[in-house]
């Protein structure tokens, strides 16, 4: 039996990474009866796309990111508000791994689309890549800003400033490069694998958040295996964690060494706790627009909303 598994981001990746062990762990387990074949990306299509071959059964798993996702789960769109995470590494960590609100409250709103939340992890920091300096909202004005496809992510940098322009991350190298775009945020690691920092002129840290991904399995297939094996894959994201979180640390160091060995003289920006600030403060009109996508007040993403920054206080408090 094969087990497809579909890829966001190319070899190499951190979503590679977690795929390749998810396969050495499964085959391992299952002794030889199941190969996990990995796609990685470009192989099948966009993100969406991808998400799609997953609920229809043409896979049986794939990444999902939140910056994608939010057409099909829009409640998943909370993740895609600026500085919405913690600023603690661990506590996003805790989050995203266990948290009663992804668990709980999210992961059903997957299930009217055949699918099946098993993981979110953090992949690494979005810094913003651009071609002129910003450090305010001014700075954003007339400023066209890729963004992923979801919807909210769109609001998110009209409400900080910028022109948003929403696209599938293979068409970005060559947007930046021709110039239809003025920047795009991505995680460092990204950032060298995918080469954008070839094509930008500035790398610009806003504190704004963490990169999250989601992993899906199609719910049919994943409620009819066997008892056995869905425990099994249920033990081996559980596991996954840990390694994952890891990389991500690891990647984010490594990655941006290369970048400067690539690229000695690119200005890398740490906007001041002022800067920010504005930045934050512009960008809460977003959670506004998420209520209203996610059926108005005391609808479904209000009360994510809530239940998150609720969870995310709390875990502070114990870290
Ligand atoms: O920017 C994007 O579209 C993509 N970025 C990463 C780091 N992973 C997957 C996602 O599709």
């Amino acid at each position: 039996e094969t087990w497809k598994f579909a890829l966001e981001e190319i070899e190499g990746s951190v979503q590679d990474q977690y795929a390749q062990r998810f396969k050495e762990l499964v085959e391992e387990r299952t002794n030889g009866d199941v190969t996990v074949q990995i796609y990685p990306y470009g192989a099948l299509g966009t993100s969406a796309q991808l998400t799609e071959l997953v609920a229809n059964g043409t896979l049986q798993f794939a990444n999902a990111s939140p910056g994608h996702l939010a057409t099909m789960v829009p409640a998943m769109g909370v993740f895609n508000l600026p500085y919405i995470l913690s600023a603690k590494d661990e506590v996003n960590k805790e989050l995203l791994t266990e948290g009663s609100t992804v668990y709980d409250m999210l992961a059903p709103e997957f299930e009217d689309k055949n699918l099946k939340l098993l993981a979110m992890y953090p992949e690494g920091e979005m810094v913003w890549t651009t071609n002129k300096e910003v450090r305010s909202p001014e700075d954003f004005d007339g400023f066209k800003m890729r963004t992923m496809t979801s919807p909210i992510l769109t609001e998110s940098y009209k409400a900080m400033g910028a022109d948003p322009t929403p696209m599938p991350y293979g068409e970005v190298y060559g947007a930046l490069q021709l110039k239809q775009i003025d920047g795009q945020v991505n995680p460092v690691f990204a950032i060298e694998e995918m080469k954008f920092y070839e094509v930008s002129d500035y790398m610009i840290w806003a504190g704004q958040q963490e990169f999250t991904t989601s992993v899906v399995a199609n719910r049919e297939f994943y409620e009819g295996l066997p008892e056995e094996q869905r425990k099994m894959v249920d033990e081996v994201t559980t596991e996954l964690a840990d390694f994952i979180f890891e990389v991500k640390r690891q990647y984010a160091q490594e990655r941006l060494d290369k970048i400067k060995q690539a690229k000695p003289d690119m200005p890398m920006i740490q906007l001041t706790e002022e800067e920010r600030a504005k930045f934050k403060e512009a960008a809460m009109g977003a959670r506004d627009v998420y209520i209203d996508m996610t059926g108005g007040e005391g609808g479904e993403g209000e009360k994510v909303l809530n239940a998150l920054t609720e969870e995310i206080k709390e875990l502070e408090g114990e870290s």
